[in-house]
């Protein structure tokens, strides 16, 4: 198995779920600032022209973060990675739908990316400019981590009272956070401290080299 990474992105959550789920992988960097995950060769073997991107032992391909994680937490059981119990797993993909979808895809997204979020017509060229773009971003940033900071009042993990899939896609959003400014609310701060603590991040984000 595969996973195609890129620093300072989301696939860092993909890595975190192998190392807990003991699974052996190897990995490929992509230059994703440089824009290697548009380029060939990887353009033709992902269309999506992103990282994660994880190739499995029999050859076929994964993509979109909760398929991933999800695919990792059914196939190594015996880690645990996804909650028994109805109410953990779904307050579990609440969490992890809002991270992926809300908060990356549109506000950091905002913020990482703006040019992606600025009209190409001419007509329309000379509206909001980048870094109204960026300064809405910040501000959908602090307002879903707010909103997260509530949802995990009283909650160790995003699922209850174990670590589980949707852990590291909160934890690849709250790494950006210093990037953009942003200061993280006590619950989320709280649970960004529980993760770099876990012996599988510590040895991600060595491997990434950040520890
Ligand atoms: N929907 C995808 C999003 C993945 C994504 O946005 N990856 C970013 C890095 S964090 C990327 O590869 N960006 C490259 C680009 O947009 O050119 C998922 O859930 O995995």
């Amino acid at each position: 198995m595969k996973l195609y990474w890129g620093r300072h992105t989301c696939a860092i959550g993909i890595h975190v779920l192998l190392e807990e789920a003991g699974a052996t992988f190897e990995t490929e960097e992509l230059d994703v600032a440089g824009d290697a995950t548009k380029r060939e060769p990887f353009k033709s073997i992902n269309p999506k022209e992103k990282v994660p991107f994880l190739v499995r032992d029999d050859g076929s391909s994964l993509t979109e973060y909760g398929a991933m994680a999800t695919w990792i937490g059914l196939t190594w059981p015996q880690a645990g990675l996804i909650p028994e119990a109805v109410e953990d797993r779904v307050r579990m993909i609440e969490v992890m739908d809002y991270a992926v979808g809300t908060l990356h895809a549109q506000a950091f997204h905002r913020i990482l990316r703006a040019s992606d979020f600025e009209p190409k017509d001419l007509l329309h060229k000379t509206g909001l400019g980048l870094s109204s773009i960026k300064a809405e971003g910040t501000e959908m940033v602090r307002q879903g981590f707010a909103i997260l900071d509530r949802e995990l009042q009283g909650r160790t993990w995003v699922g209850g009272p174990r670590f589980s899939i949707g852990d590291t896609a909160l934890f690849y959003c709250e790494r950006w956070a210093p990037d953009v400014d942003v200061a993280l609310p006590p619950n989320v701060a709280a649970h960004f401290d529980r993760m770099k603590a876990r012996p599988s991040v510590r040895r991600a984000l060595q491997f990434y080299g950040e520890a």
